[in-house]
């Protein structure tokens, strides 16, 4: 198949996803196109069957805020029209799986057509997708797309309650991990020793939006490091960071607390992580917790969103009601103690990550989904020729400011 896929190309978990996704699915054969305005973080350079095409938005004086949305729509349709797609599949609903409906309207009066598959990542649907301003656009183009996907249980029954999705069927398809990248065997822990000198090293990654509670990441760090010499390594960046750096220096923890900033290869990191805080109030799944599990890291977490989908309380990591602090501490306490619990959480969660949330299983779930989607029929007639096609002039420069 020929697919194209459109994602949020920064540090992100479901830019992280969409690309894993697309390497994945070239190594089985099919030709991916990304399409976003810049190279996805986890995409090299080259890879055979990977195309990047880069949506130019541009700058112009009038423009406070450029149209993104609508440059997208024009590469969209300028790639699936030159490489032939087959399925556009965009990650994050807003504004992609808008621009692929404009893409494919356009195409569609030229007698082309694609089919669109939107996947559900999180704050599209939880936060950005019910705000007054973007509600109807995102129940318009996930009810518009051939098929949609949402990362967990979880996520898909919030968004019939939030949008209820008139004829759209949602189904669940987890997030994977490559088993091979996390390791922890495989890898070098790139902190020094002399940094850590022996204390465990509790970790959090993110990108420090609200909903992350990073306040609550460094408060809980602060009751463990009373009990356990231990460092804690925030790995990221984001609105929230001086919180928690504040947060920091408030507990008087600050010398124990690190912050590495945006880092790309975090499997290194996590191979020398003994503990993985994810405390955020809403998390649709928590691919950082499975990247954390997979590298035999022990999650601990709230009870709230789609994590209890892919942490087991008691099993692989442990889970509290929001906001409770002091209980995370406490699990993190006891089993930073307890050398023999401790590798018994670390195997399962390495264990379960590769079976419950396998690539190889997960990819075949996506590919199966593009066979099905592209195998049904639409009801609606193409545009028949005579067409004016939407061809763009090569000598059109891109808009600049004068
Ligand atoms: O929704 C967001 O906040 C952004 C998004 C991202 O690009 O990182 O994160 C979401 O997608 C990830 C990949 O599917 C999930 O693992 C995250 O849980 C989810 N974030 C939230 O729900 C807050």
């Amino acid at each position: 198949m020929r697919i194209g896929i459109t994602c949020y190309p920064t540090y992100g978990g479901s830019g992280a996803l969409a690309t894993e996704l697309g390497i994945a699915l070239a190594a089985r054969g099919h030709e991916v196109h990304f399409i976003t305005y810049r190279q996805p973080f986890r995409l090299p350079s080259f890879l055979p069957r990977v195309w990047f095409h880069e949506v130019d938005v541009g700058r112009y004086p009038l423009f406070e805020y450029p149209p993104y949305d609508l440059a997208l729509a024009v590469r969209m349709h300028e790639v699936v029209r030159d490489h032939q797609l087959d399925i556009l599949h965009c990650h994050y609903a807003i504004p992609h799986a808008t621009s692929a409906w404009i893409a494919r309207a356009m195409l569609r009066e030229e007698g082309r057509d694609v089919k669109v598959v939107t996947t559900l990542h999180g704050t599209d649907i939880t936060i950005v997708g019910q705000e007054r301003s973007f509600h109807t656009i995102t129940k318009f183009s996930i009810e518009k797309s051939h098929a949609v996907t949402a990362v967990s249980q979880y996520l898909r029954d919030e968004t019939y309650r939030a949008f209820g999705c008139v004829g759209c069927n949602v189904e669940v398809i987890p997030n994977f991990v490559d088993p091979t990248l996390y390791d922890r065997t495989r890898h070098t822990f790139p902190i020094p020793a002399d940094v850590i000198r022996g204390r465990k090293v509790l970790m959090h990654i993110s990108n420090f939006r609200p909903v992350k509670r990073v306040r609550d990441v460094v408060a809980t760090f602060a009751r463990v490091q009373e009990q356990v010499p231990s460092v804690l390594v925030m790995v990221g960046d984001g609105p929230e960071r001086v919180e928690a750096e504040d947060e920091a220096r408030q507990r008087g923890v600050a010398d124990n607390v690190m912050f590495l900033g945006k880092i790309d290869a975090i499997a290194p990191l996590l191979a020398g992580a003994d503990c993985f805080l994810l405390m955020s109030d809403k998390e649709s799944f928590g691919l950082s917790a499975l990247e954390a599990m997979a590298s035999g890291v022990p999650v601990i977490g709230y009870d709230a969103g789609g994590l209890p989908e892919v942490v087991q309380h008691g099993v692989t990591g442990f889970l509290h009601a929001v906001g409770d602090v002091e209980g995370a501490a406490a699990s993190a306490i006891a089993l930073l103690s307890d050398a023999s619990a401790w590798q018994r959480v670390s195997t399962a969660a390495a264990e379960d990550a590769r079976t419950r949330f396998s690539e190889q299983a997960i990819v075949a779930q996506y590919e199966d989904l593009y066979e099905r989607t592209l195998a049904t029929a639409d009801t609606s007639p193409l545009r028949t020729p005579p067409f004016v096609p939407a061809i763009l002039p090569s000598h059109l420069p891109s808009i600049a400011a004068p």
